[in-house]
């Protein structure tokens, strides 16, 4: 992202789409009570440095002039009116809105800051805006709200120079502020993970890594208050950004740090009892420590080309680890680190996404190069074989993909690109700018074109206003529906046949039966 002032805003397409469940048989008249329709609203929203072009229904769209955009967003639902509210980062001089309380001064930054603002998901009007940093800061939110509970939910803020401050994600009022100091030449690798409550304060704790002169260290505050709960102590290793943080199935918590092509790793449970001289409840695995410490904790792998990134997914007994190297996807057994399938792939460059192409089932988005040769997959994640396929050229710069959870235990995918019929006399591909295509499995063969943009995106993400729901469960209410035809048209792939891409923009009537 470049760190010059433009015009930035945000923008959020909110879809209220039917969702087919049942046979799609080769019958096609729609009636609602055989296709028990459901409404899903899809939230999806991005900033953007200001295109010129109309405010469509069911989009709004607040511009904020001479900022910086950051990538990060997030969502929660602010004010309470059952659609998910955004929060997001620009940096700025005093707040562009004018509805902030606070300036830059107030918060001892000089101008221009970094400020959080949070904005409605329905209306995009201003909820709250204050500083939080100087420059741009790390900012997670949701971690420190203990599971199932009423507390309020909080952000994090990692600014520089060096403090940590928690915002009450409602207000945007501070809830607890620390100073904290990293190294002059430190650097703070992303995320922030949430680990057991190890001060007995309620809330989940957090452990920051820190990476200077190829030694990470991690220390551990208080998701209660902010303070240091374990100083800095080494993890014996170098890394990069992108650690988890994987639960063995004997319950013993590890951070896992991609390290070449290698994993990294240390318990919590070590890293917390060494420094602070405490017991702690945390166990550890006698499996994974014989493995760490053999190898100088280093977990081998197998893996070819460097790691870039490791997600925690879904297993038989537990998280398995989906690691993505340069070259391959390969689904590891969450104990024993054994490979469960391995894809070869000759490119890989993007975030996996997870999500459900048949009912209940995981499966996860990859994509295959970028350019003009990208081509996106659907992998069973049990199994690794392809469901789903489609070349569909890329762009540099291309935002990440989603998936999002459909009424019917399966997810609606979502990526940008730059499909063109393949009739098309266009020299330049890019020119009609990048598009977000949207793909539910009931109709592999439809690609659906919800949206098109030709500036540059910085960020991207989808949100589902509430959890996966049973068939036939609660219908939504005020959400103000746009239809899921608004701005989005169908647009063939793959398998496709007209009729099907003609059925996905009618259900917008159907509802009304
Ligand atoms: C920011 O706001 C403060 C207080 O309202 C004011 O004193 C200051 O001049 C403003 N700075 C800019 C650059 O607008
Ligand atoms: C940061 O790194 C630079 C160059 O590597 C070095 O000159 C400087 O002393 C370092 N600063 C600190 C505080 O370690
Ligand atoms: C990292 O931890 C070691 C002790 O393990 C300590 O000596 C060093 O100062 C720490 N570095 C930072 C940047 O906190
Ligand atoms: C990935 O793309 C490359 C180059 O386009 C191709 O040679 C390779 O077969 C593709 N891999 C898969 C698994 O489709
Ligand atoms: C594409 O269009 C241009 C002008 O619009 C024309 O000169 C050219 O021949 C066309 N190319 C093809 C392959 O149709
Ligand atoms: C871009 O999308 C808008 C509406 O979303 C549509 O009117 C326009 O024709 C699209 N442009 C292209 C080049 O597809
Ligand atoms: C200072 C200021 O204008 N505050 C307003 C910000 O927006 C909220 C909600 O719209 C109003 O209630 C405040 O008065």
């Amino acid at each position: 992202m470049s760190n010059t002032a433009v015009n930035i805003c945000v923008q959020i397409l909110v879809w209220t789409c039917p969702v087919f469940l049942g046979k799609t048989g080769s019958n096609r008249v729609v009636e609602p009570h055989l296709f028990a329709c459901l409404l899903v609203v899809f939230v999806v929203s991005f900033i953007i440095p200001c295109p010129d072009r109309p405010v469509l229904q069911g989009v709004w769209r607040i511009d904020y002039n001479a900022a910086v955009a950051y990538d990060f967003l997030a969502a929660e639902d602010v004010n309470k009116d059952k659609i998910q509210d955004i929060l997001f980062l620009y940096k700025n001089t005093n707040s562009s809105r004018g509805n902030s309380s606070f300036s830059c001064a107030d918060e001892g930054f000089s101008c221009p800051c970094t400020f959080v603002a949070a904005v409605s998901g329905a209306s995009g009007s201003v909820l709250w805006e204050r500083p939080v940093a100087q420059d741009r800061a790390f900012v997670e939110c949701g971690i420190l709200q203990p599971r199932g509970s009423a507390a309020p939910s909080a952000c994090v803020v990692l600014g520089r120079p060096g403090s940590l401050v928690a915002v009450d994600t409602l207000t945007g009022k501070t809830l607890w502020s620390q100073p904290s100091s990293f190294g002059g030449n430190a650097s703070v690798l992303s995320p922030l993970l949430r680990v057991p409550d190890l001060d007995a304060d309620g809330a989940p704790d957090l452990l920051v890594l820190i990476q200077e002169e190829n030694q990470v260290n991690g220390s551990i505050y208080s998701g209660g208050t902010g303070q240091q709960v374990s100083p800095p102590d080494s993890l014996g290793v170098d890394g990069t950004s992108g650690s988890i943080l994987h639960v063995t199935r004997a319950g013993a918590h590890y951070v896992l740090i991609p390290c070449g092509t290698a994993l990294c790793s240390r318990s919590v449970k070590g890293l917390y009892e060494k420094v602070s001289r405490r017991d702690s409840p945390l166990k550890s695995d006698p499996l994974w420590e014989d493995m760490l410490s053999a190898a100088s904790h280093r977990l081998v792998v197998h893996s070819s080309g460097a790691i870039r990134y490791l997600m925690n997914v879904p297993g038989k007994a537990g998280d398995d680890l989906l690691l993505v190297s340069t070259e391959a996807y390969m689904l590891l057994d969450g104990q024993d680190l054994t490979p469960r399938w391995t894809f070869g792939t000759t490119q890989v460059l993007r975030k996996p996404v997870l999500g459900y192409y048949k009912p209940d089932t995981p499966a996860v988005l990859v994509e295959n190069g970028t350019g003009p040769d990208r081509q996106v997959l659907l992998l069973d994640l049990g199994s690794g074989a392809v469901l789903w396929s489609q070349a569909l050229p890329g762009l540099p710069g291309d935002p990440p993909s989603a998936s999002l959870p459909t009424a019917d235990h399966r997810s609606a995918f979502f990526f940008w690109g730059v499909h063109e019929p393949t009739d098309s006399n266009q020299t330049e591909p890019g020119a009609a700018g990048r598009r977000l295509y949207m793909l539910h499995p009931t109709l592999p063969g439809v690609l659906l074109e919800l949206d098109n943009v030709s500036v540059p995106i910085v960020a991207f993400q989808g949100w589902s206003t509430w959890p996966r729901v049973a068939p036939r469960a609660t219908r939504p209410s005020g959400t103000g529906s746009p239809a899921c035809g608004t701005g989005a048209r169908p647009r063939q792939a793959g398998r496709a046949h007209g009729e099907e891409a003609a059925a996905v923009t009618r259900p917008g009537t159907s509802v009304h039966h």
